[in-house]
């Protein structure tokens, strides 16, 4: 009997929220679309069995702690023209290349070791209370127990140490995309992966105004059949490039989501949010904007043999 603790700050959830992950993968009216937890562990889980589309944890990092890795990132990432910064690599903007990621990667654990003193924990630690986890009135096979290990690469595990520097000037700091090209990549560089249609993106904030860069999330998933479609009808994006979104899942246009419901979450330093990132979202700045940037530690989660119960990251 696969019972979650009642460990949640607004609602426990009992039994009958639970629900395959099967049957929920596009229904997102149908269940709540964002849930604040008091542990990551427990809000990734709820995340990846489709029970809620967003998991919130405010305050997971104290803001003194929050402020210092901001500052440290923002010395020590590499600025990209209108975007901002970024330090650590992406394996999809290494263009599936794993040798220029695990590369890339070395380096910037060096760098995130000399910015900071050592790794950050906390965002271990996000990952960690997955593992720890052991849902009360819940006696599992030791096989239904979670599990979560980095994706690996001919023996080589996947780094975690990407945070992203976003110029909260802009309005509209990231266009509308979904993120299941990024686990594509991976399928076809062979890394160890179940074969799926669900991505989960969770980031931990460091530095913003609350208003700053909040993140919406749509509740409308489109097949591959319609992104192929969705480019042709698109012919040249907003920048006058082919559109690609079947490929890469980016930019949708914002006219595809008039009257789709869409989850707004404003976070503020030290929340922490896992969210289905195979959905497309964006982030936007909705207040004034001021001069600064937006900082944020970022990963991905994805099934390692289709079940809620076992998870790789990677950035
Ligand atoms: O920074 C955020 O709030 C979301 C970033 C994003 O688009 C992602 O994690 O896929």
């Amino acid at each position: 009997m696969n019972r979650l603790p009642g460990l949640f700050k607004k609602k426990k959830m009992g039994e009958s929220d639970i629900v395959p992950i099967t049957n929920n993968m596009n229904n997102f009216q149908a269940i709540p679309r964002a849930q604040e937890f008091n542990n990551p562990g427990i809000a990734i889980r709820c995340v990846a069995l489709g029970i809620c589309q967003a998991g919130i944890v405010r305050g997971f990092m104290d803001s003194k702690e929050a402020a210092k890795q901001a500052k440290a990132i923002i010395k020590h990432c590499d600025w990209r023209g209108d975007l901002g910064g970024v330090l650590g690599p992406s394996l999809f903007e290494c263009n599936g290349d794993p040798i220029k990621y695990f590369n890339e990667s070395q380096l910037a654990a060096t760098r995130i070791d000399s910015a900071l003193g050592g790794q950050p924990a906390k965002l271990y630690e996000a990952i960690e209370s997955f593992e720890s986890l052991v849902p009360t009135n819940f006696v599992p096979a030791q096989d239904q127990l979670p599990r979560i290990k980095p994706v690996v690469y001919k023996g080589k595990s996947a780094a975690y140490n990407r945070a992203l520097v976003f110029d909260c000037e802009k309005a509209n700091i990231v266009k509308i995309h979904e993120d299941l090209a990024n686990v594509r990549a991976l399928a076809s560089y062979n890394f160890e992966i179940a074969s799926t249609q669900i991505v989960l993106a969770h980031n931990l904030y460091l530095q913003n105004r609350k208003g700053e860069g909040s993140l919406f999330i749509y509740g409308k998933k489109f097949t591959e059949k319609e992104k192929k479609d969705l480019d042709k009808r698109i012919g040249l994006d907003q920048d006058g490039n082919p559109s690609q979104i079947f490929t890469t899942g980016y930019p949708y246009p914002e006219s595809e989501f008039t009257n789709c419901p869409v989850t707004q979450i404003d976070v503020e330093a030290g929340d922490y949010v896992v969210f289905r990132a195979d959905f497309p979202h964006k982030v936007a700045t909705v207040c004034k904007p001021t001069k600064g940037y937006r900082v944020s530690w970022n990963g991905f989660f994805t099934l390692l043999y289709g079940t809620a119960n076992e998870l790789v990251y990677w950035t």
